[in-house]
């Protein structure tokens, strides 16, 4: 078998390589400080690396995949989502549990959160003759949460809880409101309908390499910078 190496002008290889060893290193940061946080805040960091966790096996599968075929692993690109987004709302729950957040809210949050990502899927592979439609629910889902963590139960929640959660929560929230809005950015790129049957990427190749790439740092920034915000949280507050 031919010896694999990354090409120093392939930016999709070289992202996904990236993506795999920051997430591991940020797995290992979060597992570790795990033993001197306060027991109040331990699930918490202890969250923030299972979804670093998830998703640097996710990268090593997929970084090898690409590697290989030369292909997009949209596949377990949305495993990875399906299990970490989720998790990211467990984050939210938790912060604001002591402030005395109900179930309800979380399920809430994770039940948006899947709508977002199954439709999000379906316009990326089953159905994407109606990729523009499919995107336009997935975004209603993602306002959805937005609006949940800036002004519904989230935000009332995070107030009565005390400067320090209601700082994390604002910080957190602007994860959502940016952060997050960089993947629907991907998905415009990558998908056939493009921004309403605009194509900003014509050639369908460079399409789905574009989209890659804006996933790979989109991940980055997200999990790492979520984890690292807790953490920060788990630091000030006693
Ligand atoms: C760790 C992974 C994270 C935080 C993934 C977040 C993914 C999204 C916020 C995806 C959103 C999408 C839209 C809002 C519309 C188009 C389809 C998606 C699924 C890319």
């Amino acid at each position: 078998m031919e010896h694999l190496k990354i090409a120093t002008d392939n930016y999709v290889a070289f992202t996904f390589f990236i993506g795999t060893m920051a997430m591991m290193a940020a797995s290992m940061f979060f597992f570790f400080e795990v033993n001197s946080t306060t027991p109040k805040w331990r699930t918490s960091v202890l969250v923030s690396g299972i979804i670093t966790f998830i998703a640097a096996v996710h990268y090593y599968y997929m970084r090898g995949y690409n590697l290989e075929t030369g292909e997009s692993p949209t596949f377990f690109r949305y495993v990875d989502w399906i299990l970490t987004v989720p998790l990211m709302c467990v984050e939210f729950y938790l912060i604001t549990k002591k402030a005395g957040a109900k179930q309800g809210l979380l399920w809430k949050l994770i039940f948006a959160s899947v709508v977002m990502l199954v439709t999000g899927y379906f316009g990326e592979t089953i159905d994407r003759g109606h990729s523009v439609l499919w995107g336009v629910i997935s975004g209603a889902a993602y306002f959805y949460i937005a609006y949940l963590v800036w002004f519904g139960e989230v935000a009332q929640l995070a107030q009565t809880a005390g400067p320090q959660v209601a700082k994390a929560t604002r910080i957190l929230g602007w994860f959502v409101l940016v952060g997050w809005a960089i993947y629907p950015l991907g998905y415009i790129l990558g998908t056939p309908g493009g921004l309403f049957g605009f194509q900003l990427v014509s050639d369908p190749a460079a399409a789905s390499h574009a989209m890659d790439i804006v996933y790979n740092i989109a991940d980055a920034i997200n999990k790492i910078g979520f984890g690292l915000v807790i953490y920060s949280l788990s630091r000030t507050e006693d």
